[in-house]
């Protein structure tokens, strides 16, 4: 029973990160709104992800907003590539400039949301009691806000610390004369890890897959480029959109099997120094599509760290030979292979012999036991469904979205499910999420839907939703794209291969964010095709 009154409201949107504070932005002006985050307070992945070394890997001048004219003129980034502090600090800095936390209720998740088929609204209940009826659900829940940590047993044993880097605390952590255990080298251990390894007295890396990582090329932000930026702001944003999310980076015209190996040595070596993470992933057209032209990338960036790695067995070991680089979100890192050649820094392959458990001293593998005082995870996440999952979801004739999703996420445009009506994903599964800047396109995918619930009060109906059909093209679709790219030669968090045991196949949308949008876009203007409207 809710002791709080039941409130009603237009729109409620779950998650105040950064595309859910402009979706409160952009529908309230036309539409009652709440937000609920279960964070205390904004930012989503920039308030979670403060572990040390946190840091944008996309220049900030493109990675924020465009709505507002004024806002991009006066926010001045210190840096190249944001760190998360500056990017908390803009979350917050947009959250007042826009009168937006009289929207938010922080420390509020949403537990359940129940569709009544009766009167075409959400009840919408949360951890703190409150009932919120509403016509309208927008779940910025976010891609990679559910962290992933391995069952490994003996964790009550471990007298220390077992922290996970999306669930870092505020204040910090003091690693001095620390032995600390690392588990997970993707893009955020990477970042952690150098930091880290300054710090403590000993770091022993526990590795799984070793990672392809590219230089950040962060140092300060330049005038004359932020002025650059600021001249011409409207067309650089437009770019964007029409690129899959990086618009800093050139976009070549010659294949990589075209060229000499001296060409491409030369192209690779200017990629590598260029200062615009990604630009490896281009360097020629075929990189993300032909694995003959992707494997010269991948030597040229195993030769890279065969030259930086002083001892030839840890070089190897780092070496990634079992997939192809962009297959998995390639890696930007501050010193991460250098990192290596420090005295302190162990390297522990757990491919062939597997963490079995913690222990009262540390963490066991098949083979050996490590003696540790901190043991951080960097696991990676449940990503794309499980921000979603966790939410007791009630569609109509009372089915429940984990169960519909059970054997993996259907979606429509990644905007929609069937079967559970007026209730919108941005950044969803089967969305272009992390292949496309997620700012920018988060604010398209907002934009997107706002139309569409403004088409709805114009043309007199209170009911959206997809069907099977739909949802079956559109898997088709994701699936269809993803045949095409050699992402689906990696095991990752793209194609839920991640995590042990967990199903779902592909649930990024791979096709670029260009096509993406002409799909959404079309279906609108088709007449609301492969949605149904009442
Ligand atoms: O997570 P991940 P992440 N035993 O899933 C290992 C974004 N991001 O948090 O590769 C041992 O990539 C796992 O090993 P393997 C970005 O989109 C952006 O690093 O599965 N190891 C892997 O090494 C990124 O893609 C930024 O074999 C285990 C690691 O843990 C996404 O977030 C910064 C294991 C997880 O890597 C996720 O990145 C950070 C096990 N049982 C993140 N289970 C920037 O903007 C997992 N691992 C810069």
């Amino acid at each position: 029973m809710d002791s709080k009154p039941v409130e009603t409201v237009d729109v409620v949107v779950i998650g105040a990160g950064f595309s859910g504070l402009y979706a409160i932005h952009r529908l309230r002006g036309e539409h009652s709104v709440v937000c609920f985050e279960a964070g205390d307070g904004v930012g989503g992945t920039w308030y979670w992800n403060r572990y040390p070394g946190a840091r944008v890997d996309i220049q900030s001048v493109e990675y924020s907003y465009g709505f507002d004219e004024d806002l991009q003129q006066e926010w001045s980034w210190p840096e190249y590539f944001s760190a998360q502090p500056d990017l908390e600090r803009y979350a917050n800095h947009v959250a007042d400039r826009f009168g937006l936390r009289d929207a938010i209720r922080l420390s509020n998740p949403v537990q359940r949301l129940r569709f009544d088929a009766d009167t075409n609204h959400w009840h919408v209940h949360t951890g703190r009691g409150d009932h919120v009826v509403c016509r309208y659900v927008v779940a910025a829940t976010g891609a990679l806000s559910i962290p992933n940590v391995p069952a490994w047993p003996g964790r009550d044993r471990f007298p220390g610390k077992i922290l996970h880097t999306t669930e870092w605390p505020r204040e910090g952590i003091d690693f001095s004369g620390q032995r600390v255990g690392f588990i997970g080298t993707g893009s955020t251990g990477i970042q952690a890890m150098p930091i880290i390894a300054e710090q403590a007295d000993h770091l022993t890396v526990f590795q799984r897959t070793p990672a392809y990582c590219m230089p950040s090329g962060n140092r300060p932000l330049d005038a004359a480029y932020e002025a650059e930026w600021k001249a011409d702001y409207t067309p650089r944003r437009q770019r964007i959109l029409q690129t899959w999310g990086v618009s800093t980076i050139e976009y070549p015209s010659y294949s990589a099997l075209d060229c000499t190996p001296e060409q491409r040595e030369e192209i690779l070596e200017k990629g590598w120094q260029s200062k615009s993470a990604f630009q490896l992933l281009v360097a020629f057209t075929d990189v993300q599509t032909d694995r003959a032209a992707n494997e010269i990338v991948c030597e040229f960036v195993r030769n890279k760290i065969r030259s930086i790695v002083h001892d030839p067995v840890v070089a190897e070991r780092l070496c990634p030979t079992t997939y192809p680089i962009g297959g998995k979100r390639l890696c930007i890192g501050n010193g991460y292979y250098e990192m290596y050649n420090r005295d302190n820094v162990t390297l522990v392959d757990v491919r062939s012999v597997p963490i079995v458990e913690f222990t009262e001293n540390g963490l066991r593998t098949a083979e050996a036991e490590y003696p540790l005082d901190v043991i951080v995870t960097a696991t990676g996440f449940d990503a794309l469904t499980g921000s979603m999952m966790r939410i007791d979801i009630e569609g109509l004739g009372g089915v429940k979205l984990a169960d519909k999703w059970a054997e993996g996420p259907t979606t429509y445009l990644g905007a929609m499910v069937a079967g559970f009506p007026n209730l919108f994903m941005i950044h969803g599964p089967m969305t272009p999420g992390a292949q496309a800047q997620m700012i920018t396109t988060g604010e398209w995918q907002v934009n997107w839907t706002a139309g569409v619930i403004a088409d709805m009060a114009r043309d007199g109906y209170t009911r959206i939703d997809t069907t099977p059909d739909a949802e079956a093209w559109w898997a088709d679709e994701v699936n269809a794209v993803s045949m095409a790219t050699v992402h689906r030669f990696a095991d990752s968090w793209y194609n839920a291969r991640n995590i042990e045991g967990k199903k779902g196949g592909f649930m990024i949308y791979v096709g670029g964010f260009p096509r993406y949008t002409a799909l959404s876009n079309g279906a609108v203007q088709d007449g609301y095709k492969g949605f149904v409207r009442s």
